[in-house]
């Protein structure tokens, strides 16, 4: 039997260094998943072909990245109702603003969840899809328990005052 994966879809080269961290988280949980650059305008029947064999292809969450116009995630999401989790990369131009309002303001009728800018969006969405994979996987869902014990644990109580140590340095 073929295993329920996360299928993470890029627009471009240049998106990989933000995406390559929900890869890693996912790896990290033993998720499954593939990766693939996938442009809405550049590689418009690529989008079609990916977006249509999805469900077939056992793909149970879709996590796209996107910058600028960021059009990826609505137009798979449009094409398949596997659940969309959109990534706005960090454009150059505005910060991924522009990738951010493109990706959150879709139109009623094809939603697509939307993370925040760049990297804490990539581990965001990695993180939303376990939390969904958890929900039919007790394995996963006591690795995630513990996975946020260890996020909790790693904040002190007193921060660091290693400023001083700097000032004193001078
Ligand atoms: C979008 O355009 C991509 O998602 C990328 O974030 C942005 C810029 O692409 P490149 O010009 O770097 O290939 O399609």
């Amino acid at each position: 039997m073929k295993k329920d994966k996360v299928s993470i879809i890029m627009g471009s080269q240049s998106d990989w260094k933000t995406l390559q961290l929900a890869e890693n988280i996912l790896n990290d949980f033993k998720i499954s998943n593939e990766v693939k650059i996938i442009s809405a305008h550049r590689t418009p029947e690529r989008l079609y072909r990916y977006a249509k064999n999805a469900h077939k292809n056992n793909i149970k969450v879709i996590i796209a990245g996107a910058g600028g116009a960021a059009h990826l995630p609505g137009m798979v999401a449009s094409l398949t109702k596997i659940p969309v989790l959109g990534v706005p990369i960090e454009s150059k131009l505005m910060n991924g603003l522009d990738s951010l309002l493109s990706i959150v303001q879709m139109p009623y009728g094809i939603p697509t969840a939307t993370f925040a800018i760049g990297e804490a969006g990539a581990k965001n969405a990695a993180l939303f899809a376990i939390s969904l994979f958890a929900n039919n996987d007790k394995n996963i869902s006591i690795k995630l328990s513990k996975w946020r014990e260890d996020l909790t644990k790693a904040v002190s109580v007193i921060p660091e005052r290693k400023w001083k140590i700097m000032l004193l340095k001078i």
